[in-house]
């Protein structure tokens, strides 16, 4: 059956609204910033295994930033912040004052109104990008899209490993519980209300975190709500509830290991269950329709981690994705 772009758009509603012909000039109507600001963030010391340090030159090399190009955004690439394990050995401490140079970096390209879009890197560089872009604009809201809360404190971790804990240091009320940290941290305002975060994806979750999240009524879709209500119906309420009047900006930390690890399997932190790159691509599509995304994090993607190369391309095209999807890129029009 041949029908007519109307005759859809009367079916199918809004969803016509993205095969509009419009939508396939190079400028995307969405996006809040037509010039992103790129850099690497090249950091595997908050966990135990070497090589996510990597990944910002693989994203790079699998044709990110012609992509972007391509769809109308000017590019700006800061380049890397590299501080990766040398000779094989950890050393987690460094985390707290490697991310003084996150956060900076963050700062800066969010106040030279560009999109902020950082490459990991593991997830501890999260405690920087959220606090340059609470320095930029103190208003932001945090949306975590993760299989896990990264929210332990250095009281409550049992692993210490600092991809667990990025959020933590940015709460203020948590640093009673980080008082171990401070000496690394004296950079660090911590300017994150509870009440400014969302978590989206859930599912590996420590007890201690879950008594976090209760304390502060930190709005939460695991993936046990996203199954219930379906992805689109969890983030416009997580998208409502940080911001009933639709003026904040919203930092989006994306983490490939919320995504099933038959999508992503070149992480570390592998949990089954997780959200399919589908619905992934829909909670990026619909933060992006706000106009108000303007920075966001895609962290933990490690092709050592992968059992093939196939492994390591399924990752790095689904980060590469899933950016797009964040970007305004519209799944139908390419
Ligand atoms: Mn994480």
């Amino acid at each position: 059956m041949n029908i007519g772009m109307s005759g859809l758009k009367s079916i199918t509603g809004c969803f016509a609204v993205h095969i509009n012909k419009s939508f396939s000039t190079s400028t995307l109507k969405t996006s809040p910033l037509k010039s992103v600001g790129v850099f690497g963030a090249c950091f595997d010391q908050g966990q135990p295994h070497a090589g996510v340090g990597d990944a910002p030159d693989l994203i790079r090399q699998a044709g990110l930033l012609d992509k972007l190009k391509k769809r109308g955004f000017e590019i700006m690439d800061y380049g890397n912040i590299s501080k990766t394990r040398e000779n094989g050995v950890l050393d987690q401490r460094l985390a707290l004052g490697y991310n003084k140079q996150i956060s900076k970096q963050v700062e800066t390209i969010i106040k030279e109104n560009r999109f902020c879009l950082t490459l990991g890197g593991d997830h501890s560089v999260g405690l920087g990008t959220v606090a340059g872009h609470l320095q930029a604009d103190p208003d932001t809201v945090v949306i975590w899209v993760d299989a896990h809360a990264d929210i332990n404190t250095m009281a409550s971790s049992d692993s210490g490993n600092v991809h667990g804990m990025p959020l933590s240091f940015n709460i203020k009320e948590l640093q009673s519980d980080n008082t171990k940290a401070s000496a690394d941290l004296d950079w660090l305002i911590p300017s994150l209300s509870p009440s400014k975060l969302a978590f989206i994806g859930l599912r590996d979750v420590d007890p201690n975190e879950w008594k976090y999240i209760h304390q502060f009524s930190i709005p939460s879709y695991p993936m046990q709500t996203i199954d219930r209500i379906g992805i689109a119906s969890a983030v416009n309420s997580a998208l409502n509830t940080l911001d009933p009047l639709k003026k904040r900006k919203i930092h989006l930390s994306f983490d490939i290991d919320v995504l099933d690890p038959s999508e992503a399997p070149a992480t570390g932190t592998r949990v089954r269950g997780g959200l399919t790159l589908r619905e992934a691509l829909t909670l990026c599509e619909l933060i992006n329709e706000t106009g108000r995304l303007t920075g966001m994090d895609l962290v933990e993607v490690n092709p050592s981690l992968g059992n093939s190369q196939k492994d390591i391309d399924t990752t790095v095209e689904a980060a590469v994705e899933v950016i797009l999807a964040a970007m305004g890129d519209p799944r139908v029009v390419h």
